[in-house]
């Protein structure tokens, strides 16, 4: 009957460069997304960037105002390195950065909000990038250290941390594909690699210095599809569903839930491109106290071979995934909806890796073309993944601790700029003001959230009378 643990975490997330804006305010660095969308030829959509966006640098109120009226109990931000060390080091701290995350923690705690924090959501600080960014070996001290200044100066008031968002994303899009900053390509075993070894540095550095003092949790969000066989009964549609989750989920969740290895599968398939962890320290296994997905959609697979031609991700896989035309889609066509393959991947997450506590860091889904402020059919998406959520904790047994719908504003959506909207709330960019208003799909949230928790309260006072 749909009954959510009473702290059930109900939160919604953002990332820095996408709401920030003041890219250049009061000391901060430049980072790679600064660079990257500077770019004179730049491949971002219409050539938007993130130079003022929902401008939360100014703005951050009116996110807190956003935040109440939904009745959240969690929000999700990340904090931009080069705001806080503009070269990237500890060598230099920008005050003025740290004034305003200071500001923004303050405010979410008076209202009663816990925050939820990611140190890297894919902004690299450029001058680190020109030492070689996440391909150079150097990289994870620089990120460990950067972390234990983050932890020194938000820890006393932060108990959930995220150390890297989705790596592959920025390993494949950024390393592989080059879509993403910094736009390079063939290297993305060799990027994620450095940023399992960041990740595992700076859990081991909260683990022996903060923990203690603080009582928080360190984990690192990994985003995958779910992924299904496209023929039921086909042995080789099966084997290649199983090496897409092995790509994508288990490419991070491997290392840290099961082997301090990659999976077999990846081993198997790569050849030399893929590093090694032999004599690596400090060890990678068992460094995340939760599991933090991002689910936003599923695929239909297919075995497929690539003859010839260089070394590629693609040609490793040996598999393609499809969208059901059954599933509707956005106007992105990666994004079609799908609620079901997230209570698949979260009982897949549960018999994989042990039965951790799990919570969704990210979920949503976007509209592109007209604004239209009643949105009915994300709203609907939002109803029916909240109930998929609940089966997989009641009839599935999955642990999920929390639930973060993507977006809380309309942002800045990478390479397709400011042509996809995934706020629950709408913001107008054509407006100096940036004003926020509610969409349909966020009255939809905010009375999932206010049901729920009216819900469990009942519940508990009925059970402990
Ligand atoms: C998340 O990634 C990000 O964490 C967040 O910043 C972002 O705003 C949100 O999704 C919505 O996109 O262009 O065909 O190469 C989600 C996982 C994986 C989704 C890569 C987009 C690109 C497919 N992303 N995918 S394609």
């Amino acid at each position: 009957m749909n009954m959510f643990p009473e702290d059930f975490a109900w939160g919604a997330s953002t990332a820095a460069y996408q709401i920030e804006g003041g890219w250049d305010a009061d000391g901060k660095g430049e980072s790679i997304w600064d660079a990257f969308c500077h770019r004179d030829d730049s491949s971002v959509f219409e050539r938007h960037t993130g130079d003022v966006s929902c401008n939360s640098y100014h703005l951050w109120e009116e996110d807190l105002r956003c935040i109440e009226e939904l009745g959240l109990t969690h929000y999700r931000l990340s904090l931009s390195w080069s705001r806080l060390l503009p070269d990237g080091t500890t060598g230099h701290v920008n005050q003025q950065g740290v004034r305003y995350y200071n500001q923004v923690l303050d405010g979410l705690l008076a209202r009663g909000v816990t925050p939820m924090v990611t140190l890297y959501h894919f902004d690299l600080p450029q001058a680190l990038q020109d030492r070689g960014g996440w391909q150079s070996a150097d990289t994870p001290a620089l990120f460990d250290a950067y972390a234990r200044f983050c932890f020194g100066a938000f820890g006393d008031r932060v108990r959930l941390w995220i150390t890297l968002n989705e790596p592959y994303v920025c390993a494949k899009l950024g390393h592989e594909d080059g879509l993403h900053a910094p736009g390079v390509r063939g290297a993305a075993y060799r990027a994620g690699h450095h940023m399992l070894r960041a990740h595992a540095l700076a859990w081991h550095s909260y683990d022996a210095g903060y923990r203690r003092a603080q009582g928080g949790l360190v984990s690192m969000a990994i985003n995958s599809d779910w992924a299904e066989p496209e023929d039921a009964d086909s042995a080789e549609d099966a084997a290649a569903a199983a090496r897409y989750l092995a790509f994508s989920l288990g490419w991070f969740a491997w290392p840290l839930f099961v082997s301090g290895d990659y999976p077999e599968v990846m081993r198997a398939a790569v050849d030399a491109r893929l590093p090694r962890f032999s004599g690596v320290q400090p060890a990678v296994l068992g460094t995340a106290d939760f599991f933090a997905l991002n689910y936003y959609t599923a695929r239909k697979v297919r075995s497929v071979g690539v003859d010839g031609g260089a070394p590629s991700m693609k040609k490793d896989l040996g598999a393609e995934g499809v969208v059901d035309p059954a599933w509707p889609l956005c106007g992105l066509p990666w994004l079609a909806v799908a609620p079901h393959g997230l209570r698949q991947l979260l009982k897949y997450i549960k018999a994989t890796f042990n039965h951790p506590a799990v919570y969704i860091t990210e979920n949503g889904f976007a509209q592109t073309g007209p604004v239209l402020m009643e949105d009915g059919e994300r709203a609907a998406f939002y109803r029916e993944t909240v109930g998929e959520v609940a089966k997989a904790i009641e009839e599935d047994g999955v642990d999920v601790r929390g639930y973060f719908a993507w977006s809380l504003l309309d942002n800045f959506e990478w390479t397709d700029g400011y042509g996809a909207r995934f706020g629950l709330f709408h913001v107008d960019f054509s407006d100096d003001e940036r004003a926020r208003t509610m969409y349909r799909s966020g009255r939809e949230y905010a009375a999932i959230i206010s049901k729920h928790r009216s819900r469990s309260r009942a519940h508990r006072e009925l059970t402990s009378s």
